[in-house]
């Protein structure tokens, strides 16, 4: 019998992200057969209280306080990069160039300068073997995976529209503490970042066509808030009597889109002489809808049908087939059966899944690209096209919401 071999893991940042991984990690091998087994080798933070106590929480076996240690140590095999986004870039660098695997949190980066330098570095990694990912989990829910294979399989058509958002309400209290996802030198920006780049990755996954052009509003509603909060950065209430600081990001963004042509849409998207031939596509961020608490929601409407997905009611996907008699309306699919992408590894038909097991699926498709020796997606060029789109919005806001061509 031959012994399976390790995957040494090294994770940067232990906050919200570093512990939906760390369950990844330690999940993933036990219901899925992977080419090689994870290994919770060493975690990095700065703060040596708070990575030690995240270590002992999360099960990784050492500590670093400095990330470039980690990169240095010969047992790590993989950097997982759970950090803010202004450190992506020089992590997943030297990374690469000392030869570990790499997977980072999405945005890929604050800039799409950051972001074509990785996609260099990556690609001639690559060459060596040295595989690299994006982490938009998302794809790995299963009724997105689902909705991705029915618009490959021609269940839909020619896809027609594309309406995405992506709604919480974390934010809507103007005391919520001043932290790292407010302050643009950190997080590049607000919810379009944090949340709408999950649409964005989203809607061009599925429709396997990219954003050409956007005419975008971002808006920031609260322009001061108390300093200071926790690590995670998620909600929470600062106090309205203490010190405020300047709010640099947008709380939320607007934008209507083109995509690229599909090959076809001349012939069947009726798109007529001199009109768009792609789908037209609006997208919603904002982390101010109240009572919305992670609406990731994604509609496709196509020449032969349209489905529906709120991450709310994660386990289901609506499904429109203009096929079948008028009434028969949209149809609910409980995406829970073993025949559903990733489902058949967990439990009985109809007992559903959770947002962790989206970041669970990340690892095995990731190990499973790296046991056989080829390109994990998201790539850092797919995360890279995400990021142009991002920087297009945001140019088109800054000028009265003036078409800005990707
Ligand atoms: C991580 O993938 C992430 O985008 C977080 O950064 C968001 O805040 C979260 O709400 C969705 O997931």
């Amino acid at each position: 019998m031959t012994e399976t071999q390790p995957l040494r893991v090294g994770m940067v940042g232990y906050a919200f992200m570093g512990a939906a991984h760390s369950h990844a990690w330690r999940t993933a091998p036990r219901f899925f057969d992977l080419p090689l087994v994870p290994e919770l080798t060493a975690v990095a933070g700065r703060n040596e209280e708070g990575v030690r106590a995240a270590a002992g929480k999360y099960g990784w076996a050492s500590i670093e306080t400095d990330w470039r240690r980690l990169i240095e140590r010969d047992d790590i095999d993989l950097i997982d990069i759970c950090t803010p986004g202004n450190t992506h870039a020089d992590i997943a660098i030297a990374a690469l160039e000392a030869g570990k695997h790499v997977l980072c949190e999405k945005p890929l980066a604050n800039s799409v300068e950051e972001a074509e330098k990785m996609t260099q570095v990556a690609q001639a990694a690559a060459q060596r073997g040295v595989f690299s990912m994006c982490g938009f989990s998302y794809r790995r829910t299963p009724a997105l995976a689902l909705a991705k294979r029915m618009v490959d399989d021609g269940r839909l058509g020619s896809i027609r529209h594309v309406r995405a958002q992506y709604l919480q309400d974390w934010l809507s209290d103007a005391d919520a503490p001043l932290t790292w996802r407010l302050d643009k030198s950190k997080s590049g920006s607000g919810s379009l970042g944090d949340i709408g780049a999950h649409s964005i990755d989203a809607a061009q996954w599925i429709t396997g066509l990219n954003v050409s052009g956007v005419s975008a509003l971002l808006e920031t509603f609260v322009k001061e808030r108390p300093v200071g909060g926790d690590l995670v950065g998620l909600g929470g209430h600062g106090g309205a009597d203490g010190p405020r600081g300047p709010v640099t990001v947008d709380d939320a963004a607007l934008f209507t889109a083109r995509f690229e042509a599909t090959p076809d849409a001349g012939a069947d998207a009726g798109s007529g002489a001199g009109g768009a031939a792609g789908p037209i596509g609006i997208f919603e961020a904002t982390r101010f809808a109240l009572g919305r608490k992670n609406a990731m929601r994604l509609e496709l409407n196509g020449t032969k049908g349209s489905i529906a997905f709120d991450f709310e009611d994660m386990n289901s996907l609506q499904f429109y087939d203009s096929a079948l008699e008028p009434d028969a309306g949209f149809r609910k699919i409980m995406v829970t059966e073993p025949s559903h992408p990733y489902t058949g590894n967990w439990w009985p038909t109809g007992h559903g899944l959770g947002y962790e097991h989206g970041f669970t699926h990340q690892v095995v498709d990731l190990v499973t690209a790296i046991g056989a020796g080829e390109q994990p997606t998201p790539s850092f060029a797919d995360a890279l096209q995400v990021q142009k789109v991002l920087a297009a919005v945001e140019a088109s806001a800054e000028n009265a919401s003036r078409w800005q061509n990707v």
